[in-house]
């Protein structure tokens, strides 16, 4: 199995000009992880012909104005092979619940967290990486996180006041220099080789977020001078990212992991996902592709609503002191609605149950620092916000804790205060699911997005003539 990739001095350095060819994979892993994938694909790929020639023309599902209006609310509109969400038992990641995820995955610490290594190459490829497979993914990205020094300068140009979500896509936009796939495109690549010519972007985007996301962190926190050593051999991914941040402790180390893959991916329609899909599908590279999905993640109603409910858990310590109590809470829930806002953390456009994701976060709480007063609050409103929201607002279509309902108070315990750059976390564990999800839609040759709309005029027409 080969790559197409320029011929770099090292995997993610910058290559030399003028030297595009196909070298083999350098690493056994990922020479292996796309061997798999070489096989995997035209057997999709197999079905999904099938289902154009022999299905094409049936009718899926009838459309519901509501749902035009909603924004294709609900409607399946894409085909999204990493992960699908459930209403009622939250995400899957190639069919695997989380709770399953937590315990079959590999890990670095026994029975700790599921090494986010190890669910890139899950998503990529449907299974489990063994020790070696793993070990050598963790080096592997390592090597392709190369930042070059020009990025770097214009990250620490940047001014402190500038949103770190801004900071973090217009960094990774500044690498899409190093796209490998929009050299082979302007070189002429076979259509049938997009894929190949896109897999090293893929990995090479993940293994590069967490780096820049760091180099956004010293720049806003430590005036661009405080970062520590970029390359340790020693840790993994996630250990890394929060090794760059400052931040070195064994709980620290495993809640990053478990952090990075409880955000990484969740099915095709949400902003973050849907963007990144929507932006790849004119082929647009990888980095073009990812930060027009930070720019969706960016938004308050979707990636930025962690920092928000952190900011709300706040009020309330704020208002009552540590030592609130449930009526507090339910006092400040009016309060919320009396101004006009929302909940942060809770409710969900698709989940109709508590979160997977805010219960593995909160039970890495409760089971590392029980007695921490912000983990206290977060389960306390956890066992009076779903009870009460129905009956201040029985529109509410899901009352429960949703995934940014608890990240901001286990970061809180470690020190990690600087709520503004908690969004730019997630959107480093986001980098591994629309990477992977991007691979499969590049491999399966979807073709450009190109939905229909209508005017309200135009729609109230259609809709009269319905029935
Ligand atoms: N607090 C107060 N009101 C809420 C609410 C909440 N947490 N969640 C929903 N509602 C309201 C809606 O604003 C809507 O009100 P109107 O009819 O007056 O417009 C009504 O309840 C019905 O909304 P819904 O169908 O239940 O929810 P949507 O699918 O429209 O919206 C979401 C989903 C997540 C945007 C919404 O629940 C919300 O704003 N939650 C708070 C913000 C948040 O936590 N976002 C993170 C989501 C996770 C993610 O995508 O990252």
């Amino acid at each position: 199995m080969f790559s197409i990739r320029r011929a770099a001095t090292k995997m993610g350095a910058r290559p030399a000009k003028n030297s595009l060819q196909i070298i083999p994979s350098r690493n056994f892993a990922i020479h292996k992880l796309k061997g798999k994938l070489a096989e995997m694909i035209p057997v999709v790929q197999g079905r999904l012909n099938t289902l154009k020639k022999e299905h094409g023309d049936k009718v899926l599902e009838t459309v519901k104005v509501n749902q035009v209006i909603g924004g294709m609310r609900g409607m399946t509109g894409l085909v999204y092979e990493t992960s699908k969400l459930s209403a009622t038992e939250g995400i899957r990641y190639r069919g695997h619940s989380l709770d399953e995820i937590m315990k079959m995955a590999p890990s670095f610490v026994e029975g700790g967290s599921p090494a986010p290594e190890g669910i890139l190459w899950l998503l990529l490829s449907g299974e489990y990486p063994n020790k070696q497979e793993l070990d050598d993914v963790v080096i592997d990205l390592k090597e392709r996180s190369y930042i070059p020094e020009e990025t770097i300068e214009l990250i620490r140009s940047f001014p402190k006041n500038m949103h770190p979500m801004t900071q973090f896509s217009m960094g990774m936009l500044a690498c899409q220099s190093m796209s490998t796939f929009a050299q082979h495109y302007r070189a002429g690549i076979a259509k049938n080789k997009y894929w190949e010519a896109m897999f090293d972007d893929c990995i090479n985007v993940v293994a590069k977020s967490s780096k820049v996301a760091a180099l956004v962190f010293n720049n806003i926190y430590h005036d661009g001078k405080h970062l520590p050593e970029f390359f340790d051999d020693k840790l993994d991914f996630g250990a890394k990212y929060a090794h760059m941040l400052g931040y070195d402790s064994e709980d620290m180390y495993e809640l990053m992991r478990l952090y990075l893959v409880l955000h990484m991916d969740h099915e095709g329609g949400n902003v973050s996902a849907h963007a990144n899909r929507l932006v790849g599908s004119a082929l647009s590279d990888p980095y073009l592709s990812f930060s027009a999905s930070l720019n969706g993640l960016a938004g308050p109603l979707h990636g930025l609503a962690n920092q928000e409910c952190l900011r709300w858990y706040l009020e309330i310590l704020d208002k009552y002191g540590k030592h609130w109590n449930k009526d507090d809470i339910v006092e400040h829930v009016h309060h919320t609605f009396d101004s006009g806002r929302v909940v942060p953390g809770y409710g969900h456009a698709v989940l109709r149950k508590t979160d997977p994701r805010f219960t593995h976060q909160l039970e890495f709480g409760l089971t590392h620092f029980p007695t921490d007063n912000l983990i206290q609050l977060v389960n306390a409103c956890y066992e009076v916000i779903p009870e009460l929201l129905p009956k201040i607002k029985p529109s509410i279509a899901n009352p429960y804790p949703n995934v940014d309902a608890c990240s901001g108070a286990l970061l809180m315990h470690f020190g990690l205060n600087q709520f503004d750059y908690y969004t730019v976390l997630f959107g480093v564990s986001r980098a591994f699911g629309v990477m992977s999800s991007l691979l499969w839609d590049r491999a399966l040759g979807l073709p450009i997005e190109r939905p229909g709309s209508v005017t309200v005029e135009g729609l109230l027409e259609k809709a009269k003539n319905l029935d």
